[in-house]
Formats: C-alpha cells, sequence, structure tokens
C-alpha cells in the first residue's frame, strides 16, 4: 500500500509520496527487480510506518531544458516525451537520485548503468519498487503505464543537464527595492519585533508575521515558490526568507509596516539561508546554500548583492570519490567564531567559512558523516550537533576550536532534529535531542563536557515517543517539558497529536508522555490535520503549533501554555493556508531552543 500526502503547491498538487521503508529511498539497481510472483515482499516492505522525506525538484521540474542528443540505439523520445519525463524525474527521482543521476541518498542512474539492465528491467524497476525503498510508482497509480514507459526509456538516454547559476544570473535577480539610504533610522513601529513569528505559508509562498502577544497578523509578505525557512540578523532587524526557487526576500522589521526592501535568486533550488552573528560584524553579511547548483553565496546583509559563490562540489568525506552535485542542507552561525558552518550533503563534510575576509575566503573542510541534514547548537551555543540523517549519525563539532569533536549513532533511524531542544536532563544535565522520522526513538545526548564528561557526546538515554516521522523537537530554557511532533506518520491521530515529556519524569526508567490532541483543539474537522513544528514565544510560556492541511482546506496555529498544557489559543484566518515553520524572531536570532 502507498500512502500519499497531497500538498498542494504553488503550480498545483505536489504528491509527496509516503513509502514505508527506508526514510530516504534508494533504488539498488544490482539487485533484481519485483515482479509480480515476489510483489507481497514489497508490499509488506512498505506497510512499515516510516516515510521517506525526500526532496521534490519541482523548481527544476518547470525548466526547459536542452535535449541530449541521442545516438542510434536510444531508444527515441520526442522533444514533447523529453520534457515530460523531465518533469517527472525532477519531481519524483532527483531527490535521491540526483540531478545529474550520478547519485545521492539513492544510486546513480547514469547510462553506463541503466544500458546494462535494459528497457525491460527498468520498466519492471519502476513499476514494482523494490525492497530497498524504490516506490513502486506503476502499481501504487503514481504513474501510468506509459509514463512508466516514457521514464524507462528516458533513463536509457543521457541525462539533462540543468544550466549553472553564476553571478550573471543572480545579479540579474537582484533588486534592492528599498535602498538603505531610505530605509528609517530607527524602528518606525510600536509591534514588539522580537516576539514576532515569521511563518511559513508554504503553498501561497508568503510568510505571515503573526504578533506574538495579540496573535494578529500584521502583515503578510510574498516570498519564494513553496517558501522554506527564515532566519533572523543578529540585531533582530532583518529577517531573511528563502523559497524553494532559492529566491531571498528580506524584511525590514523597522519599515512602518515591516516590508521587503531587497531581493535576489541564488540558484534554481534552495532550501537554506542565515546571517554572520559574531560580534563586529553584525546585520553585515548574509549567506544562502542551494541544492542546484551545489554552492553557497556570500551577500551583503542589507542589501542581498551577491558577493561570492562557493562551489560545493568536490570528494566525499569518506571514500573520497567526486560528487558532482552535494547539496548545501543546513547552515549556522558561529557566536565563538566569524563563522559559517554548511553542511555539505552528499559529500559529508561541514564547511567552515571564516567570513572575516572574503576576498581572500577561507573555507575549512571538517568531515563529519555522509548525507548531513539539519542540526543545531548546545545551550552553550559552543557545540553544533548535526544529523546524518541517511546514515542514522549524528556528528558534533566544537565551534570554539573549530574541530570536529565525534561523529556517534544516533540512536534510532533517520534522525530529524530541526535544531534540536536543549534540555537540563535530572540524571545527565544538560543535554541536546533530537527524534527519529524512520521510528519513535527519541534521543538524548550529553552536552556538557566540563560538569559532565562521563556523559559528554553519548546517548545517555532513549526513551519511545508516539511513533515514526517526527520533524521537529522543541523546549526552552524557562520550560520544564519536552515537545515531540509526528507530523508524517500515516496513523491520522498520531500525526495530529503532539508528545510531551516533564523533563522531570525522565529520571524514570521509562517515563511515559502526554499527549496533546493540537488538531482536535484546532477545531478543525477536515483533513489529516498534521502538526508540525513547535516553537516557543519569547517569554518561553507558550508553545506554537502549525495545523497543516491542504491548501484548499483550513489550516491553523494552535497555541499551548506551557505551564498547564492546556489549549491558550487558536490562530485561524482565511490568509493561513499551509503554515508549517514558525520562526519567534527573539529565539531564531539567539538560537534559543
Ligand atoms: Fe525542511 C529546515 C530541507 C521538507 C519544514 N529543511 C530544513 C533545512 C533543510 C531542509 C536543509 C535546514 C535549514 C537550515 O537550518 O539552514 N526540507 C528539506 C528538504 O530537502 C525536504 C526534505 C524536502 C523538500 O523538497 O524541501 C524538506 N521541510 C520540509 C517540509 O515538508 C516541511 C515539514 C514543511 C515545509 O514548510 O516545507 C519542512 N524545514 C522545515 C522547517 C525547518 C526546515 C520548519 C526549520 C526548522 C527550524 O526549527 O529551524
Amino acid at each position: 500500500m502507498m500512502l500519499t500526502i497531497k500538498h498542494a503547491g504553488a503550480a498545483g498538487l505536489i504528491g509527496v509520496a509516503l513509502l514505508a521503508a527506508t526514510a530516504l529511498s534508494s533504488i539498488a539497481m544490482a539487485e533484481a527487480p519485483q515482479t509480480q510472483a515476489t510483489q507481497p515482499e514489497a508490499q509488506s516492505h512498505q506497510k512499515s510506518d516510516i516515510p521517506p522525506y525526500v526532496p521534490n525538484l519541482n523548481t527544476l521540474s518547470g525548466e526547459k531544458l536542452d535535449q541530449p542528443g541521442q545516438k542510434p540505439g536510444d531508444p527515441k523520445l520526442s522533444a514533447d516525451e523529453f520534457a515530460q519525463a523531465n518533469k517527472i524525474f525532477f519531481e519524483r527521482c532527483a531527490g535521491c537520485h540526483g540531478v545529474l543521476r550520478k547519485g545521492a541518498t539513492g544510486k546513480p542512474l547514469t547510462t553506463d548503468i541503466t544500458r546494462k539492465r535494459g528497457y525491460e528491467y527498468l520498466r519492471d524497476f519502476i513499476t514494482y519498487g523494490s525492497p530497498a525503498g524504490m516506490p513502486n510508482w506503476g502499481t501504487s497509480g503514481e504513474l501510468s503505464k506509459e509514463q512508466v514507459d516514457l521514464m524507462a526509456r528516458y533513463l536509457l538516454n543521457e541525462p539533462a543537464t540543468p544550466p549553472e547559476f553564476g553571478m550573471k544570473e543572480m545579479k540579474a535577480t537582484w533588486k534592492v527595492i528599498v535602498p538603505v539610504a531610505d530605509r528609517p533610522t530607527k524602528k518606525m513601529n510600536t509591534i514588539d519585533l522580537d516576539n514576532i513569528f515569521s511563518v511559513t505559508l508554504r503553498d501561497s509562498g508568503e510568510v505571515a508575521l503573526i504578533d506574538g502577544a495579540s496573535k494578529n497578523i500584521v502583515t503578510r509578505v510574498k516570498t519564494g515558490y513553496a517558501v522554506h525557512i527564515s532566519r533572523v540578523s543578529a540585531s533582530g532587524r532583518y529577517i531573511y526568507v528563502i523559497g524553494r526557487d532559492a529566491k531571498i526576500d528580506l524584511i525590514d522589521l523597522w519599515m512602518p509596516t515591516p516590508s521587503v526592501v531587497a531581493e535576489v535568486k541564488i540558484g534554481n533550488e534552495a532550501r537554506s539561508v542565515d546571517t554572520s552573528k559574531f560580534k563586529g560584524y553584525e546585520d553585515k553579511l548574509a549567506i544562502a546554500g542551494a541544492y542546484w547548483p551545489p554552492q553557497f553565496v556570500i551577500m551583503d546583509g542589507p542589501t542581498l548583492e551577491p558577493l561570492k559563490i562557493v562551489s560545493t562540489r568536490g570528494m566525499t568525506e569518506d571514500t573520497q570519490e567526486y560528487h558532482p552535485e552535494p547539496r548545501v542542507a543546513a547552515i549556522f552561525a558561529s557566536h565563538f567564531a566569524p563563522e559559517w558552518y554548511v553542511n555539505v550533503k552528499e559529500r559529508g563534510v561541514i564547511d567552515a567559512v571564516d567570513y572575516s575576509d572574503i576576498t581572500a575566503l577561507k573555507v575549512r573542510e571538517i568531515p563529519a558523516e555522509r548525507f548531513l541534514h539539519d542540526g543545531g547548537f548546545d545551550r552553550s551555543g559552543r557545540y553544533l550537533f548535526v544529523a546524518a540523517n541517511a546514515r542514522n549519525r549524528i556528528g558534533i563539532v566544537d565551534t570554539k576550536t573549530g574541530r570536529l569533536i565525534k561523529v556517534i549513532e544516533s540512536g534510532g533511524k533517520t534522525p530529524h532534529p530541526g535544531r534540536g531542544a536543549n534540555i537540563i536532563h535530572p540524571t545527565y544535565g544538560p543535554v541536546w535531542t533530537t527524534s527519529h522520522l524512520g521510528d519513535e526513538t527519541v534521543s538524548f545526548i550529553g552536552a556538557d563536557p566540563e560538569k559532565h564528561p562521563q556523559y559528554a557526546w553519548k546517548v545517555v538515554q532513549t526513551v519511545a515517543g508516539q511513533g515514526g516521522g517526527s520533524l521537529f523537537v522543541k523546549s526552552h530554557p524557562k520550560s520544564k517539558n519536552l515537545y515531540v511532533d509526528t507530523t508524517l506518520n500515516p496513523e491520522a491521530d498520531i500525526s495530529s497529536s503532539v508528545a510531551v515529556f516533564k523533563i522531570a519524569d525522565l529520571a524514570q526508567k521509562k517515563p511515559k508522555y502526554i499527549t496533546l490532541p493540537i488538531g482536535e483543539w484546532s477545531g478543525i474537522t477536515e483533513g489529516q490535520r498534521r502538526i508540525v513544528q513547535g516553537e516557543f514565544n519569547k517569554d518561553g510560556n507558550e508553545v506554537w503549533f502549525s495545523v497543516w492541511n491542504n491548501k484548499s482546506q483550513q489550516s491553523a496555529i494552535v497555541v499551548v501554555d506551557d505551564t498547564t498544557l492546556k489549549l491558550k489559543s487558536v490562530i485561524k484566518d482565511p490568509a493561513l493556508i499551509t503554515p508549517t515553520g514558525k520562526f519567534n524572531v527573539y529565539n531564531t536570532r539567539m538560537d534559543v531552543y
């Protein structure tokens, strides 16, 4: 059985395949394809509740790409068929197999491999899938018989190469809407800026700025396509928002009504942005990382003028093989040096980018583990924990010395911490926490080498949450609770609720959690009501959760009182279309989580 969440995207419905198998599916070309006779095995494998969480390269799918010349013997593809196949490939396959088909979390699909396998093999593989995690695109009905045939022929042809996106292309998209000289010199509104939440309205390509006290929408700002995250400048004046189309919008919160003052596009596909936070560099520079082309870009902070582009192509950290398209995943701004830490996903290196002199830029490569995705700092801000999600490992870096401390097993399957959660564990002292996409494990990792050296860099405890499909954990220095979402769990009652562990209870052998029925509290009765990403307000006494429904259905934000664990308010507005991430200005700029 194949489960599908339908996200209504700006360009229509995007199917996010919830194939229950490995969290990041891979095609093992060496194994035999599933035939009708072996299909039950594939089906049973797909019944587990572990969803893959794979990039959907929708922006690239809209690009018009040149069709590579066909050699005699290549299956014929008309220009129209090539365009259709490219679209399917970038939306469904490139997330695992790579834009150039040279492999990412999934295996390569270059013609030297596909031609050896042949048309029938490819057709059957696409139709029936494999126990290694290849979705059964044909038998699930996701692709028609004609589309499966098209994709098998497409894979026997040379891959298309999407264009690079260099300084010329960036400069052509760069706009300073309000020049720095024309911007306010002081705050021109009465809003408590530090308690604003920048809320991703994923499928309307907007962010809503919501006042933390009144819960009113202060304004909505048009941003890039399928907008992803917001990050805040060190002073708290500017919000940087990045869309999946790699468009960055810079919002000036000092304007009478906060609005976009500059924009730029840094590639075709992107997910991450951050700013310079070290003393002396506050609000000066910004950085954004792209999935395609594989590069990061340093920009002038207040104008977004692109200043320097750095390719992330290079050797993998372990086998030292060339990787042509390592994506840039999370970026972290150090509090200890003028540096950003950039997760270069497929190569498994963390680039420490010294921004003190961007002309003679120094980039130190810290080898960690392949498939680095997200992560966050410990409560002191010194130690950085990064999740190599497809390897079930966590890399730990000391940002004071700039060195890798250790890479450890996360204790569960496919760690996905978001920024993680820092708590003072009753037995083990300060720990950093992650939940997992692939199972119900919540892991606590010792993070205090000075006062609790015996626990440092070890998984000191694991507890069971509600189930797999967790994306984010959250706590706050003032909170006595740890919140764990299960957004992608296929069970509606699990994905629409949140588990809360009382921190004091973690001293018990088998601590129990309380379930908060956030979906029910929202009063919304339609849709799956997936609950995603808790975010605290500035004072740390309430936590906000998104109730994420389809574009055509009602969504909401539910605010929970952190002391009583009771419903405090529900924010509903027809404009709140597919709210997902929420970024409290103070907590985001100060790395409070
Ligand atoms: Fe995210 C962070 C990539 C899908 C909500 N997401 C990140 C980061 C990366 C990433 C690299 C870290 C950025 C940083 O810290 O600099 N996300 C991806 C994907 O590749 C993926 C799996 C598929 C895709 O095609 O984009 C993906 N992400 C999603 C979603 O479907 C989510 C749940 C809803 C949405 O809005 O799209 C989602 N991602 C988030 C959020 C964060 C995030 C809320 C920031 C968490 C935080 O607390 O900082």
